[in-house]
């Protein structure tokens, strides 16, 4: 069900897929925002200017965004930049994800094709559960967090705000990564990775700060 034309604010890689699960859950996307105006197509979606534009496209009407940009912690501020101008962030979440009933999602989330969030899982805020991505039961995932295509979090794992789990990277029942730290690619974690840390490797050891 549609809550009204969507502007999205991003114009590359994330933003393709982006757009594509907004149409394909039901959603009309007027237009993309981006640092770069150039009048462009993503994916038939037009580049219509920059972030200024933000308050004249709510006289127009438009009152639902999403913010389709990878960097976590400007996705964050651009999204609590959007909520204050008085935009309503709408969901990304693709017909072909398996999202339990008794999961709780915030808002201006992107959910992908094949991904899997399990019961009682808490998703917060501005996160993305990419292509393939398990999120199993009892899960916390905070806000404006990255689990990339086809990670596998087991039961009761918690991700602080802003982290970033890399493509395949797996993970045991019951780990916290801490804020802001970043989780190498197919790395697999089994102990607890505190904030800010770079962590790689099976099984996952810090080997510096972000
Ligand atoms: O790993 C996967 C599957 N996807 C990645 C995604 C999650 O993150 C992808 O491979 C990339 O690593 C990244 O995708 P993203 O964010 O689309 O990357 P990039 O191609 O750099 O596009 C960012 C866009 O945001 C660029 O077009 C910038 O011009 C634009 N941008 C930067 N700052 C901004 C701003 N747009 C707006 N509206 N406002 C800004 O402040």
């Amino acid at each position: 069900m549609s809550a009204g034309p969507v502007i999205v604010l991003g114009a590359g890689g994330h933003a393709k897929v982006v757009i594509e699960l907004l149409r394909a859950s039901g959603h009309e996307v007027f237009g993309v925002l981006d640092a770069d105006p150039a009048p462009r197509a993503v994916v038939g979606a037009q580049v219509i200017g920059d972030d200024s534009m933000l308050e004249s496209l709510k006289a127009q009407g438009v009152t639902c965004a999403f913010i389709a940009i990878g960097d976590n912690g400007l996705r964050l501020r651009l999204g609590r930049k959007a909520q204050k101008a008085g935009f309503t962030l709408v969901n990304a979440i693709s017909p072909a994800a398996t999202v339990s009933s008794s999961a709780r999602l915030g808002v201006g989330i992107a959910i992908m094709a094949g991904a899997v969030i399990n019961a009682e899982t808490d998703v917060h805020d501005l996160a993305i559960i990419n292509s393939g991505a398990v999120v199993d039961h009892d899960g916390l995932i905070c806000e404006a967090a990255h689990v990339a295509p086809g990670c596998a979090l087991a039961g009761d794992v918690t991700v602080g705000q802003r982290a970033f789990l890399g493509a395949g990277c797996s993970v045991i029942p019951g780990m916290k990564i801490g804020d802001d730290a970043v989780i190498g690619a197919g790395a697999c974690v089994i102990r607890e990775i505190p904030a800010g840390a770079l962590a790689m490797g099976v099984p996952a050891r810090v080997t510096g700060r972000v």
